[in-house]
């Protein structure tokens, strides 16, 4: 046996072959990922064990669901300053990542297609708060068929890859091809010679697990492979090195404003801001406040950047961050 298993292991994978649920299958396969040896000559192996791994999670999800067939579709209503879909290969580290940074609880396990539905939490960035969606694993093989629309849907993507494991930065290229090949691309800008239905998502690199022994070294793989691509945030989910400027690149990468409103003759409400993408106008503001209200707007007075306090300002005025609009409508 070239790879050194274990008799541990060897007695986990006849419980694999004795199983006769899903359910059992998918026990013993959670066994065998864990007391499996990983290294170099347990490559074939472990993408073995994953693909098992992920059908088994699957059959035993339809096992549970029984009659309902087909497809399954999300569509997670947009909550806050703007939303952000999480997406990485199996065990890169998506979930650990939303529940420390929102107060989610997804499962974070040491196995593989532990993700099975999206999860969504809400980071509070100063005042506001940015939605984050946890995902399940997307390999060469094994991609949710709703994800591609999930990630269409959203602001941007954080594309999460595994410093810890040799594998990480091609797993994360297996991510952006699989992507790629329902035309939703990572990155990048509209070309005019696109095929038609090509989207491209704005997307922020996060590098986990620097923790790890032979974290940098695959850092800089990373940076050859994908530097000019996205912008790179290195952290640790598990230590929580970064993990603050992390908050803050999430928060800055959307390109918003807040801006405050006020009802005549009382303070403004400093407690929940709208915000609008940066070079966004008076107009911008009231859709966002109510779908009716651009229609019904007679005039606004803006306390903040560029006025004197109180000015009357128009329709097309270009708000900024942090200034206090009073509407009349
Ligand atoms: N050392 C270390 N371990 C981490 C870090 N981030 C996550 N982990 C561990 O990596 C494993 C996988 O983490 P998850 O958050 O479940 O990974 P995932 O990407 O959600 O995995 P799937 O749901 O299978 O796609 C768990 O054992 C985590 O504790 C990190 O920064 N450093
Ligand atoms: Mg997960």
């Amino acid at each position: 046996m070239p790879a050194n298993l274990t008799p541990q292991y060897l007695e986990a994978e006849a419980e694999f072959k004795r199983a006769q649920t899903a359910e059992e299958r998918l026990a013993a396969l959670k066994k065998m990922w864990a007391l499996l040896p990983k290294h170099k000559g347990t490559d074939k192996l472990q993408a073995e064990l994953k693909a098992k791994l992920s059908e088994a999670r699957d059959e035993a999800e339809q096992e549970k669901r029984s009659p309902k067939k087909g497809g399954i579709s999300y569509k997670i209503p947009k909550q806050g300053a703007g939303q952000y879909v999480l997406l990485g290969a199996p065990n890169a580290g998506k979930s650990l990542l939303v529940s420390r940074l929102t107060r989610a609880t997804p499962e974070v396990a040491a196995y593989p297609f532990t993700t099975r539905e999206p999860v969504p939490g809400m980071m509070e960035w100063q005042d506001v708060q940015v939605e984050l969606i946890d995902t399940p694993p997307i390999t060469a093989d094994f991609m949710e068929g709703y994800l591609s629309s999930l990630v269409r849907a959203a602001d941007a993507v954080l594309l999460v890859v595994d410093l810890g494991d040799e594998d990480g930065p091609f797993a994360a290229e297996a991510v952006l091809d699989r992507l790629a090949q329902v035309k939703t691309i990572l990155g990048g800008a509209p070309k005019p010679d696109e095929p038609h239905g090509v989207e491209h998502v704005r997307t922020l690199l996060v590098a986990n697990k620097i923790d790890l022994p032979g974290a940098a070294d695959r850092l800089e793989v990373v940076r050859d492979l994908f530097g000019q691509r996205f912008p790179v945030h290195v952290v640790s989910a598990e230590t929580r090195q970064g993990l603050e400027d992390l908050r803050d690149e999430i928060y800055k990468f959307l390109d918003v404003i807040r801006v405050y409103t006020k009802k005549p003759g009382k303070p403004a409400d400093l407690a929940a801001p709208f915000t609008i993408r940066r070079g966004g106008t008076l107009m911008d503001l009231a859709s966002r406040i109510h779908r009716e209200l651009p229609e019904k707007l007679k005039s606004a007075r803006v306390w903040g950047t560029g006025v004197f306090d109180g000015q009357t300002v128009p329709r097309d005025h270009i708000l900024h961050d942090r200034d206090v609009v009073e509407i009349h409508a």
